[in-house]
């Protein structure tokens, strides 16, 4: 059987064919291929390009959504492969959710994935989290970083409104805020008294490492 690749991935993540996904990303992994490579060069590029499709019109959510389910099942192998590596000792423990309103968590996944294979401890509180979810997690998790994802404008600024509230908890000291999403830049995160920004899942490690001095 020939070698699997990166593009037909891809193109297995834009058709939402999650059985073909799996297959290709359990292929690629037993022959050794980066699971970071599996992840950038296909499962991403092939939602980079339903963004694209998205964007235009020429893709409608049904469809989304099923590349959305296709390029989680992959992740979901990765992440197996990865659990069967020796345990790491922890080196934070992370509150991470999507904001109120908000419905994406592909990206969400990937960061908190990307946490937990270099040694976090994540709980993860899902998407459309209220400020008072994240308030009461922080707390009970006794959470080093608190993690926030918004992939929408009108959304983005829910952000604001939770560190505003960790404030008046009386937390905001003891907690790092990061943020990330689509619309998210450094300058934003800036604006609303975060801690951090990153880009992308690899940035975001970097970033909480760092913001830990790890
Ligand atoms: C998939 C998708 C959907 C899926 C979501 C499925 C799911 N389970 O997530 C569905 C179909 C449900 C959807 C719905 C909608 N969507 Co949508 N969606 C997308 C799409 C195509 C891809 C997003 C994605 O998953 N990208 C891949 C991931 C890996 O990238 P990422 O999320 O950016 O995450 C990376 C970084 O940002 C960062 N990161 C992310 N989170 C965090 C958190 C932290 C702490 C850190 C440090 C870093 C970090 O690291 C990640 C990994 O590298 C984008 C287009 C785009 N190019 O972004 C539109 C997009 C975000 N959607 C859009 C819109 C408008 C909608 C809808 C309003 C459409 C509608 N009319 O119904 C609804 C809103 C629903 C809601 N209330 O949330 C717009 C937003 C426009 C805007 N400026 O606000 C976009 C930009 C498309 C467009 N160009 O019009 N969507």
């Amino acid at each position: 059987m020939k070698m699997a690749n990166f593009e037909e991935l891809a193109q297995a993540v834009l058709d939402g064919d999650e059985t073909k996904v799996v297959e290709i990303t359990k292929s690629l992994l037993s022959s050794g291929v980066d699971p970071m490579e599996v992840i950038n060069k296909g499962l991403m590029a092939g939602m980079d390009k339903v963004g694209v499709l998205f964007k235009n019109n020429e893709m409608f959510v049904p469809e989304v959504l099923m590349s959305a389910d296709a390029m989680k099942a992959g992740m979901e192998v990765i992440k197996e492969a990865a659990q069967q590596g020796a345990e790491v000792p922890s080196l934070g423990t992370v509150v991470m959710g999507t904001v109120e309103g908000d419905l994406h968590d592909i990206g969400k996944n990937l960061v908190n994935m990307m946490l937990e294979t270099n040694g976090f401890k994540v709980h993860d509180l899902g998407v459309d989290v209220k400020t008072d979810q994240f308030i009461e997690a922080v707390k009970q998790h006794q959470a080093n970083i608190l993690g926030m994802s918004a992939l929408l404008t009108t959304t983005m600024l829910n952000m604001k409104t939770v560190i505003d509230a960790l404030a008046a908890a009386g937390l905001r000291d003891k907690v790092k805020v990061v943020v990330g999403g689509a619309p998210i830049s450094q300058k934003f995160a800036d604006e609303i008294g975060a801690d951090g920004y990153a880009p992308d899942a690899g940035a975001a490690v970097e970033l909480c490492k760092r913001l830990l001095g790890k």
